[in-house]
């Protein structure tokens, strides 16, 4: 049976490219009602310097978002990573599976190393095996995410597929990414080359989920695009990033294809479409802020739903690291 795990990072507020690649498709799985485990990857986000008192309103926040954008806590279960031992137990171990030439292509360490890789955390080289670790402490079998961590679910696969050789066991399953949607890849507003990123030090290039109506409609009126107008087909778009960003966010929010985003504003100017498109934006995000707002109003109620999400998430993967022990050959007589 499919159980899909996916998480997200408290490293700062989430952007629509979070909500369209990720949190939108969490909650279309769990109201199709697969098993749906989701955590805010706390771990994670230390792999960068974060201030402890932000990193707890942070992921207080994202704990709102994820409710106020439908995920229901009955339904899935929903708590941070640390609260839960078996993702660092079995991140060690991967560890120890996963080789320095896997980790060493990894595109986004090299992206967030950049020059600097000296001074970077050891833990942000070894991020994707603690990922595999977050995927696989559940046996998960499907992970939904945004195009940018394919390569890490593949190294998820790679660590599976090592550890069930290695140990001559069919213990781990092979997990699918789930990479769906108009917006897999949303892109900077001021950059079609960059992806838009909670940690872009321009707030002009991302719309966060705390923006009001106003900044988000600011935001898409100066976004960056060319002086030509909206094409007949797809095809136009081939080498118009910023234009392509801007309809597939259309696309995503609206819920149709790009295709037929194209149909609809075949020729328009973007003095025509942004408005429309900030209308669309203001439409179905203003319901979630608003929500957001609300919930963060009561963070002992936010810090009692992790906590019950964390008593059940412990539950499902304290069996499965016995099991990994028991494999490793880790004595246990406790
Ligand atoms: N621009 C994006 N378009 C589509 N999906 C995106 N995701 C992130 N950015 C986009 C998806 O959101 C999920 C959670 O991402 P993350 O928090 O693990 O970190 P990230 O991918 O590194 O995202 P950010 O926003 O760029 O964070 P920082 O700046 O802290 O590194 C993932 O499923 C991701 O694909």
């Amino acid at each position: 049976t499919p159980r899909i795990f996916s998480g997200i990072q408290p490293s700062g507020g989430l952007t629509l490219g979070n909500y369209l690649g990720a949190l939108k498709r969490f909650v279309e799985k769990q109201d199709e009602g697969i098993e749906t485990i989701y955590c805010l990857v706390d771990m994670h986000a230390i792999t960068v310097w974060q201030d402890p008192e932000k990193l707890r309103q942070q992921t207080r926040e994202g704990a709102a978002a994820f409710i106020a954008a439908g995920i229901d806590p009955a339904r899935s279960i929903l708590f941070n990573q640390s609260q839960v031992t078996a993702h660092a137990e079995l991140g060690w171990i991967f560890n120890c599976v996963a080789r320095m030439g896997w980790m060493s292509r990894m595109t986004q360490f090299k992206d967030k190393a950049g020059k600097n890789s000296e001074n970077v955390s050891l833990g942000l080289f070894a991020y994707p095996a603690l990922m595999a670790a977050d995927i696989l402490a559940y046996k998960a079998t499907h992970v939904p995410v945004g195009e940018d961590q394919k390569q890490h679910l593949e190294l998820t696969r790679d660590i599976a597929i090592k550890f069930n050789n290695d140990y001559k066991v069919n213990f781990f399953p092979v997990t699918e990414p789930v990479i769906e949607g108009a917006a897999t890849r949303v892109m900077s507003l001021r950059d079609g080359s960059k992806k838009m990123s909670k940690s872009d030090p321009s707030d002009q290039s991302r719309i966060n989920l705390t923006d009001d109506a106003d900044a988000i409609s600011a935001k898409i009126r100066k976004a960056k695009t060319d002086p030509e107008p909206l094409p007949e087909t797809l095809d136009g778009l081939k080498d118009r990033p910023e234009a392509r960003n801007l309809v597939n966010i259309y696309a995503a929010l609206s819920g149709q294809s790009a295709e037929s985003v194209v149909a609809e504003f075949a020729g328009a100017q973007f003095g025509t479409f942004k408005p429309r498109l900030a209308e669309l934006a203001v439409a179905k995000l203003s319901p979630i802020t608003t929500e957001m707002n609300r919930l963060m109003r009561d963070p002992a109620e936010i810090d009692r739903i992790l906590g019950r999400g964390a008593e059940q998430a412990e539950a499902i993967a304290r069996p499965i690291l016995n099991d990994v022990y028991d494999i490793v050959g880790m004595i246990r007589s406790r």
